[in-house]
């Protein structure tokens, strides 16, 4: 009896210990993650993933928190296997032959939103960095280190686009200021946002959702639900590929 209540008391004794460093540990945590998040998330010119306010009816998805792109110093960089390698600023990309779709963005997890996008069809980039044959994608390399693979297939298709106009206004910062990629046959995941480079490659190259997630590796939208958030969420059948029916 008294050797259990030993036993007992050394247990309750060493949870007590326990305990109260844990909570002084809890508390030196607490504190050091407020202030990583602070002046991570905090900052007005930092972005990232956001579902609120005005973004309920066309989420933000972002892989990191990302300082925001100043639009004067950006150039998009474009590299690899092409005759002209070279950097192109906004002014010159948005001169680049115009075209306009709307379109929706349907993410894997489930939501989609539509919008008016505007910018132009790769075609026209390819006569100004002319890609070598032996080129058959290109990965995009994005303001939040997130890289997407899209062979060339696709992106010369009609309905793909690179824009830097949604709804008329230039994108913002949230959903891909000041260049992004719209691929509306595919998931949301090829569609990479804030694209910094595109580097023109042979032979496919993992993304990062797809090295992250349980993602295809092609990425085309298939048979199933979507939930779109301009609908009110209500659920609605897709038959695979891209959504033209609502
Ligand atoms: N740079 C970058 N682009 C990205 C992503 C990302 O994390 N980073 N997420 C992708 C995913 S998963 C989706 S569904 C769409 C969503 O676009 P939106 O944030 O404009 O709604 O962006 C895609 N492009
Ligand atoms: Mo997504």
């Amino acid at each position: 009896m008294r050797k259990i209540g030993g036993i007992q008391r050394r247990v309750f004794l060493i949870g007590i210990l326990m305990g109260t460093l844990g909570f002084f540990v809890g508390m030196f945590k607490t504190k050091t993650c407020a202030q990583a998040s602070g002046d991570f998330f905090g900052r007005e010119e930092y972005v990232g993933k956001t579902r609120k306010g005005r973004f309920k009816k066309f989420y933000v998805q972002y892989f990191k928190p990302f300082k925001r792109v100043d639009g004067d110093k950006w150039k998009l960089k474009i590299t690899g296997l092409c005759e002209n390698p070279q950097e192109i600023d906004l002014v010159e990309i948005k001169k680049l032959s115009k075209k306009t779709q709307v379109s929706r963005i349907k993410c894997v997890e489930c939501w989609s939103a539509k919008a008016q996008w505007e910018g132009f069809h790769i075609s026209h980039l390819h006569e100004k960095v002319r890609p070598l044959p032996d080129a058959e994608g290109v990965v995009f390399r994005c303001a939040d280190s997130y890289n997407e693979y899209l062979p060339l297939n696709d992106l010369t298709h009609e309905r793909a686009l690179l824009v830097h106009t949604m709804n008329k206004e230039p994108l913002s910062d949230e959903h891909g200021f000041p260049l992004r990629v719209i691929v509306p046959f595919k998931y949301g995941y090829k569609s990479p946002k804030a694209v910094l480079e595109m580097e023109y490659v042979k032979g496919f190259h993992l993304g990062t959702w797809s090295k992250i997630g349980p993602y295809s590796l092609d990425g085309t939208i298939l048979p199933g639900y979507d939930h779109p958030l301009d609908m009110g969420k209500k659920r609605r059948k897709i038959f695979g590929g891209e959504i033209f029916d609502y």
